[in-house]
């Protein structure tokens, strides 16, 4: 059934619907199913999302009519289709009136990813306005909280240097805490791996004390603060607040150097949620494991990578991961940087979209996956600046003199392209970077070619 007359308007313009402030306004990468025109499969992707289904029903009724989520745009040449999603949509809490991610997913994001004539369509932007972006959390805290416990400016405060305490899984306590004691003689951050958790082996009761007490000795030992990022993922809301609670209150007086990690890729808007409102004064740590099943290039439907940052500055996550742009392990490229702009700056270009962010805290960028000190250089490069939190597990625990070693070969590497320094140059007078090369020289080789012969040289 054609529905485009009714779920479908292309004289309307995204400078109306922007200047209108009454719909979200969606951009996907659609493709039909052979035989379908491409109009009408939007429109029915159009129904679906919004107030329709397959055939009409007695009961609509003109109110109903006038909430229909419209397609603006659908550009087949281009696989180009632009939906307006009424404000009226969206589910609101009784509790407080404020919109809910899950409710924009359910949407944007529901039925109409498994659509019998619909080849595929992915989400490759959304835009906001003002009013949406006050009915949602936004972030509570993020890096400027960070730098003013570490001692740093509250802007432009740049590099923090961290880990993930690796192995991902298989640490018992003594050995785990004293792995967090030995990255924290060199650097400023630790996480858990995001499947570490209440493991048998691990029994959070017993490991958060002994890392409080590896923190309290480095700090001492090193004048500077540290900061735990501890996971506190569970299906269970209360299973959340009770690993949270716990460590907050072993870590007492220095609860302030606690963030607390949510994967909120798997665990969904909820559990994201659930560390937002329940826990403002900690930095919320976004980890967005799983994200590659639908954000992948090659993954056809859901949505990008990008779209799952702008979402996470709404329900308010302080930090998220946002990939290495080519120069970690993971997928990704340089352009990637677009998804770093658009949550750390009051306003940004999409993909599609321009947003203003009215105001709201900034999410920050946390740079992790593959990383260690001789592919830093290079994303700073690319990315223009280091006002970021980095996590490099195996480029510290790798590193050949230890994991101190391998953070201040990380921090190195930070001072080194701020200096605007030649990487090899500096290694010359910045052992642990120097030692990089010699911990990981197929990356050396790959990014230095002659490094071997210049670092002989000069030293
Ligand atoms: C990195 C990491 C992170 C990934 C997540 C890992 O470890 O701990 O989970 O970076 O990817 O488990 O791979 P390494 P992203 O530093 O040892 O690679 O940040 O892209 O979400
Ligand atoms: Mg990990």
């Amino acid at each position: 059934m054609d529905q485009s007359s009714r779920y479908a308007d292309l004289s309307l313009t995204e400078a109306e619907l922007m200047a209108g402030g009454k719909h979200i306004l969606c951009a996907y990468q659609m493709m039909p199913k052979p035989g379908q025109t491409y109009l009408a499969a939007a429109a029915h992707f159009a129904a679906e999302s919004s107030t329709g289904t397959n055939v009409e029903v007695s009961t609509t009724d003109d109110f109903t009519k006038g909430v229909d989520a419209l397609v603006y745009l659908a550009d087949e040449a281009n696989q180009d289709m632009r939906i307006a999603y009424p404000l009226e949509l969206f589910d609101r809490n009784m509790t407080d009136g404020r919109m809910m991610m899950v409710s924009f997913l359910t949407l944007t994001i529901g039925n109409n990813q498994g659509m019998g004539d619909i080849e595929f369509a992915k989400m490759v932007d959304f835009w906001v306005p003002p009013e949406v972006i006050r009915q949602f959390d936004g972030p509570a805290m993020n890096i400027a909280d960070l730098w003013r416990i570490l001692g740093r400016p509250t802007t432009d405060g740049g590099y923090i240097s961290g880990t993930i305490i690796k192995p991902k899984l298989g640490l018992r306590p003594e050995p785990f805490a004293r792995a967090a004691y030995e990255f924290w003689m060199g650097g400023d951050f630790i996480k858990n791996d995001e499947p570490q958790g209440n493991q048998t082996f691990s029994p959070l009761k017993q490991t958060i004390p002994l890392v409080y007490d590896a923190m309290k000795r480095a700090m001492d030992e090193t004048g500077e603060a540290k900061l735990f990022s501890i996971n506190i993922t569970a299906d269970d809301h209360h299973e959340m607040l009770a690993r949270a609670d716990f460590a907050l209150g072993v870590f007492g007086p220095d609860a302030n150097k606690l963030a607390f990690l949510v994967d909120g890729y798997v665990g969904g808007p909820g559990m994201v949620t659930t560390a937002r409102r329940n826990y403002p004064n900690q930095f919320l740590h976004y980890h967005r494991a799983g994200h590659g099943a639908i954000t992948s290039p090659s993954a056809k439907r859901g949505y990008t990578a990008f779209v799952l940052a702008k979402m996470s500055r709404l329900q308010g996550a302080s930090g998220i991961h946002v990939g290495t742009m080519g120069h970690g392990k993971m997928e990704g490229a340089a352009d990637d940087r677009v998804i770093a702009y658009m949550i750390e700056r009051d306003e940004a270009q999409g993909p599609i979209y321009f947003q203003k962010w009215d105001g709201i805290k900034a999410t920050t960028p946390i740079v992790s996956g593959g990383m260690n000190a001789l592919r830093l250089p290079g994303f700073f490069e690319n990315l223009g600046h280091g006002n970021l939190l980095n996590t490099a597990g195996g480029g510290a625990y790798g590193h050949l003199d230890g994991p101190a070693a391998g953070a201040r070969s990380l921090r190195q590497a930070y001072d080194g392209w701020a200096a605007g320094a030649d990487p090899v140059e500096w290694a010359a007078t910045h052992r642990e970077f120097a030692r990089a090369f010699e911990s990981f020289p197929a990356d050396a080789d790959l990014l230095f070619p002659g490094w071997r012969d210049r670092l002989l040289k000069t030293a």
